[in-house]
């Protein structure tokens, strides 16, 4: 298991968070006027783990800053930019592990022909073609990794995002020393977790996996999902939760593990959906700040006491840990996941 450099990925995410932090602080003051701008809408952008990325992160932003802001995919901005840019001036962060994916790299070309305007560009690598295309880029060089999928480097990129969105609020200080404590909440975390994580992952009777998150959580599940294929080649599906009922669960049986990523305000009508689909013969895991008043089979606890519009890395090392033992379970190497390379370039 440990020889494994995914696992040592995952486990090594909350050092990852911290030096992404202090990165994060040493290079604020050269993008601090840049998001300052009055803009009116901020997108996120990229494909794949960072396009999921992009849905998490924008979510957070409007909620917390109330700013608009949207998650789309590179391609779509890169071959349809009239269905997804706006007329007004528009800051544009574009976040890529490798800095290198042609899709982001035409989509950040179209927007700066379009407002003249260069993106803020969230990257892991500071030679790739992105950061050095910018006047704005915003690097977490702790968080590269070797594995193909994406793993403290996602969640390292998301930090940083979060870090963005903190400087914008009026109250900064609040909310910035709940950031920090992020790293030192990790390990216990996973010392919590990992039994049940391991336990499951090793469940035959398994063989489909739905991923459900609703409001900030709907990207999280969308990349818990894309870790379960990626790793383990397991049918794996995400979905709003309260729109699983819209046939979706048609899917459900007694080989369906279904996984709420539970948002504290509403977990209520999102357990219903989990009691629901335990009638019909699923098995159900919850993952949720507090594992007090959750009826599910099987429960992974944050207790971390972090806002909720923080906390969101804290949900992601555990599933990506289940996708990690459930790939070594059924005999596949995650290291080298199938058909995949560590980012796509397109020909001319
Ligand atoms: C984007 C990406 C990854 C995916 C796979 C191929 O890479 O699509 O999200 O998991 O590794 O590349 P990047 O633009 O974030 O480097």
């Amino acid at each position: 298991m440990n020889n494994k450099f995914t696992y040592q990925e995952i486990m090594g995410q909350g050092e990852s968070w911290s030096k992404s932090l202090a990165e994060a602080e040493k290079q604020f003051n050269k993008i601090i006027a840049h998001l300052e701008k009055p803009w009116s809408e901020v997108i996120f952008t990229g494909c794949g783990s960072t396009h999921y990325l992009s849905l998490t992160a924008a979510a957070r932003w409007q909620t917390f800053t109330r700013i608009r802001a949207r998650g789309i995919p590179a391609s779509e901005i890169w071959l349809y930019p009239d269905t997804v840019l706006p007329l007004e001036d528009t800051l544009l962060v574009a976040i890529s592990r490798s800095g290198s994916t042609t899709e982001t790299i035409n989509a950040i070309h179209v927007y700066k022909e379009r407002f003249n305007i260069d993106p803020i560009v969230i990257s892991c690598y500071p030679d790739s073609e992105m950061i050095l295309s910018t006047n704005y880029p915003f690097l977490a060089t702790g968080a590269t990794e070797k594995s193909v999928a994406q793993t403290k480097s996602f969640s390292s990129m998301l930090l940083m995002t979060q870090y963005l969105m903190v400087k914008k609020a009026s109250d900064e200080s609040k909310f910035a020393n709940q950031l920090f404590q992020l790293p030192n909440i990790f390990n216990k975390l996973m010392e919590r977790n990992k039994d049940t994580i391991k336990y499951l992952s090793k469940e035959q009777k398994f063989q489909k996996f739905i991923f459900l998150g609703s409001g900030i959580n709907y990207g999280l599940a969308c990349e818990a999902m894309l870790k379960m294929k990626e790793m383990s080649l397991s049918i794996s599906e995400a979905f709003h939760f309260l729109e699983f009922r819209h046939g979706p669960m048609s899917m459900v049986a007694d080989d369906t593990l279904i996984i709420g990523l539970l948002n504290d305000a509403t977990q209520q009508e999102e357990l219903k959906i989990l009691n629901e689909m335990k009638a019909l013969g699923a098995t159900t895991l919850a993952i949720a700040e507090s594992a007090k008043d959750i009826n599910a089979d099987y429960i992974l606890e944050l207790n971390s006491g972090i806002d909720p519009i923080l906390r969101g890395p804290l949900y992601l090392p555990s599933l990506q840990l289940f996708a990690f033992y459930r790939a070594i379970e059924k005999g596949l190497n995650p290291d080298h996941p199938k058909n995949l390379s560590a980012f796509v370039v397109l020909g001319d």
